[in-house]
């Protein structure tokens, strides 16, 4: 094995992707779908006023109303089944198809129980890797140069040969060329190409692959990488009962594109001197980004299809029409580390949202109309703010309601609004609700959302105000420490920041007035920032009540 030289070497990436997700999630909660053709079906709209279908009731839909299909078992996908149909037309192209419906709740889909699958995926594969990037619901990159790196000291070589050539497809063989061809519409569907595997391929390419890198370290690392996937990939199936599919790289768009080439249930290593052959015929709509309108135009513009094709135009006038992106669309084409950023940790969530749309005869037409379906999105709200005190001790502090009306005019109002540890939906859905008055008239809403943000740690919300009441602000301290409180403030939310300045001044006050025997002061310019449920539990603290009436009404709007 070639000496490593750690710090000049490229990151080893991995990327994971759960395969049928939602059937997977199905199957592990009801085994009788094990093996058998299944789909997922959506919950069909307009069903209001329906009881609600919680995850364990019987959700298996032979006949009546159903949304269209969204998660399609391998099974299934072989007899002819695709996502996007309906049910009715899954059953005649194969009638022995089990449908399960999503669960419901609060009147609309609830995919509560998918999205706790994806993050126990995500907390598993945390445990082994340097930093975890969920991508979707089912989708994480992974950095797993320290994993490698240990596999590379503490395993022999040829151990490490043996291990991931006999689970891993290798991106520039003959098979994985071919799938890269297939557009990306074919690639999500699963076709045929993606899902074959040829053993005796693997072995064939491996050989000549294990030789060359007996002199590439960064090849090296990336077997190994190879190990670590495969034996992750066994550990998400024996702990959580779900298979996926997996990719390894030097950087996160090449690990997709490999964990892409073939699913289910298999892994592709994507080496370097692969990328070029890979990326030659590969349609550029599977790159991200351009998938949409910009990868249209690039298409259009120089009249290419393939990332192969678009490396052809000469360079000057990439930058010519594509002064601002040029330079990465290039990149990105070559395959090169610099069109990819690294693997971000885990971050947490920045707000939680939840929304309907309300399209033709079921646009929403009066106020009543718009608090009914506030109330039946507060619900969902509700229990995630719960999950979020609970999982990260984080409450949020602003509500906003956004309304699309029908004449496409788009109207946002956000209110401060504070929880803490224990908020009840009530509070969140008055608090909605005196929002959606501020937007004025309401007639033809074609979408509602609800959304909490501005996420502030427990601590620093006023439901403990007694255990602020008395300890020095953020702000107070950076300054004894020499630190000019604005640098610390910038990272801090709005509020956060408010209540803090309100908390120093305060309890400087009252400690000021300890001594003298006199009432605390408080600094009413800061003090009338914050919302007056805020303001009236600290002057209560401070015993001065009566001086609310003074202070700024409760609506601070952020930004309408
Ligand atoms: N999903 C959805 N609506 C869509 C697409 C997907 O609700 N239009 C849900 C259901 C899927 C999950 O997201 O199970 C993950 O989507 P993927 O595109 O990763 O597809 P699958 O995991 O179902 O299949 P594959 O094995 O091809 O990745």
């Amino acid at each position: 094995m070639p000496p490593l030289q750690r710090g000049a070497l490229p990151p080893v990436v991995g990327f994971i992707d759960m395969d049928c997700f939602y059937v997977a999630v199905e199957r592990a909660r009801d085994p009788r779908l094990l093996g058998k053709p299944c789909a997922v079906v959506q919950y069909p709209t307009g069903q209001r006023g329906r009881p609600d279908l919680r995850p364990e009731d019987d959700r298996w839909r032979t006949g009546g109303p159903m949304g269209g299909i969204i998660a399609v078992s391998y099974e299934a996908r072989a007899r002819g089944v695709t996502r996007q149909m309906s049910g009715a037309e899954a059953k005649k192209v194969c009638p022995e198809v089990i449908l399960v419906q999503v669960p419901t709740a609060f009147g609309k889909a609830d995919l509560q129980i998918y999205k706790d699958a994806g993050d126990a995926v995500v907390d598993l594969l945390a445990s082994r890797c340097d930093a975890t990037e969920k991508r979707s619901v089912d989708e994480v990159a992974i950095d797993i140069t320290g994993a490698a790196e240990h596999l590379l000291a503490s395993r022999a070589a040829a151990e490490l040969g043996a291990a991931a050539s006999a689970a891993t497809h290798l991106a520039d063989s003959a098979l994985s060329v071919d799938a890269a061809k297939v557009t990306r519409s074919s690639a999500r569907q699963g076709h045929d190409k993606q899902q074959s595997r040829d053993t005796s391929e693997l072995a064939d390419g491996w050989e000549e692959v294990l030789r060359r890198a007996a002199s590439d370290p960064v090849a090296w690392r990336l077997i190994a990488g190879a190990v670590v996937v495969k034996e992750l990939r066994q550990q998400v199936e024996s702990t959580l009962g779900f298979t996926c599919s997996g990719g390894v790289a030097t950087n996160k768009v090449l690990a997709k594109l490999g964990c892409g080439l073939h699913k289910p249930n298999q892994q592709t290593l994507l080496l370097p001197h692969a990328a070029p052959v890979l990326l030659k015929d590969l349609p550029l709509d599977r790159l991200p980004g351009l998938g949409g309108d910009f990868g249209q135009a690039v298409k259009s513009r120089f009249g290419v299809q393939s990332a192969g094709e678009l490396l052809q135009v000469p360079r000057p006038d990439v930058l010519k029409q594509f002064p601002q992106r040029g330079e990465w669309l290039l990149a990105l084409a070559a395959g090169d580390d610099s069109a990819a950023e690294a693997v971000k940790d885990r971050q947490l969530v920045k707000s939680l949202s939840n929304g309907k749309t309300f399209f033709g005869e079921k646009r929403l037409r009066s106020l009543e109309e718009v608090d009914y379906w506030l109330g039946e999105l507060t619900g969902e709200l509700h229990r995630r703010y719960l999950q979020q005190v609970e999982k990260h001790q984080r409450t949020p502090s602003t509500l906003q309601v956004s309304l699309t009306l029908d004449q496409k005019e788009h109207l946002t109002r956000q209110q401060p609004i504070q929880l803490g540890s224990q908020g009840t939906p009530e509070q969140i859905l008055q608090t909605a609700k005196a929002c959606a008055r501020r937007a004025g008239a309401v007639s033809g809403v074609i979408s509602l959302g609800l959304s909490l943000s501005n996420m502030i740690p427990l601590e620093a919300s006023s439901a403990s105000l007694s255990k602020f009441f008395g300890r020095k602000s953020e702000g107070a301290a950076s300054k004894e420490k020499g630190e000019k409180p604005q640098e610390k403030a910038k990272a801090k939310p709005k509020e956060a920041n408010l209540l803090g300045a309100c908390f120093a001044r305060a309890a400087a006050a009252q400690r000021a007035s300890s001594d003298q025997q006199k009432a605390p002061e408080v600094d009413e310019g800061v003090l009338a920032e914050l919302p007056l449920n805020i303001q009236q539990e600290i002057l209560r603290e401070l015993g001065q009540e009566p001086k609310l009436k003074k202070l700024r009404c409760d609506v601070v709007e952020i930004d309408a």
